[in-house]
């Protein structure tokens, strides 16, 4: 059985991302987030954080937080790509990306697409991998953190690779040239809990200054 609908597939077909909601059971959400919870009171980055130290994790608390990957996420990830749900295993451990409130003016950010570190010399073809999510575990308002996307951007960076391919052989160049593609304009996410967005590999992306007053918690996961 589909969890998504065609209009949603080519929804992302057509942008490079989606953000879905209720595919993950209410209490097992609530739950995540009441361990993300703590977990930040010993984040480094967390400047409110009341410990000096990490909160050591345990793996019942691990599982709890990677089990928000429900069937129905991996499912929908599977549906969003045309490749077999077996290829979207559970990630095994989370990866916690959160944004923390600032006193900055806001402004937002460039785009960026992940896997561009040139020590890890990541190629641009064949892909290091085929989907990006963002799962979030607060309630989002406009200007407290939501991802910022550039829709259709993922079209348009392909072309950009293709038009050179062995000189945007590396995600590295392709990332450092991505203002020669035009992505156009962003949109600002306001996800809330139990949202996730998918996004293609060629997406151009960034988070965005919080200026609200509660961290933005999210994990990332891509496959
Ligand atoms: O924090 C976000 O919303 C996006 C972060 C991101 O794009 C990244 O870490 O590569
Ligand atoms: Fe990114």
């Amino acid at each position: 059985m589909s969890v998504l609908t065609p209009k949603q597939v080519a929804f992302y077909q057509e942008n490079g991302y989606i953000v879905l909601s209720g595919l993950i059971p209410e209490e097992t959400s609530l739950r995540a987030k009441a361990i993300l919870d703590k977990w930040v009171e010993g984040d480094p980055r967390n400047p409110k954080a009341t410990s000096g130290e990490p909160i050591p994790r345990t793996s019942e608390e691990e599982d709890a937080v990677v089990a928000c990957y429900t069937d129905a996420i991996l499912q929908a990830a599977a549906e969003l790509v045309g490749d077999d749900v077996s290829t979207f295993p559970r990630p095994h451990k989370p990866y916690p990306l959160h944004s923390y409130p600032t006193q900055e003016e806001w402004k937002p950010w460039g785009a960026h697409i992940d896997h561009a570190i040139k020590e890890h010399g990541h190629k641009t073809f064949p892909y290091a991998f085929r989907l990006a999510s963002m799962l979030f575990f607060s309630d989002v308002e406009p200007h407290g953190g939501g991802t910022l996307v550039w829709p259709g951007s993922h079209l348009k960076t392909l072309a950009l690779a293709k038009s050179n391919p062995e000189y945007y052989e590396l995600m590295y160049t392709l990332n450092n040239e991505l203002d020669k593609a035009n992505l156009g304009e962003y949109v600002e996410l306001a996800p809330k809990r139990g949202d996730i967005l998918f996004y293609h590999y060629l997406c151009g992306h960034s988070g965005s200054m919080n200026v609200q007053n509660v961290p933005r918690l999210a994990m990332n996961a891509k496959w």
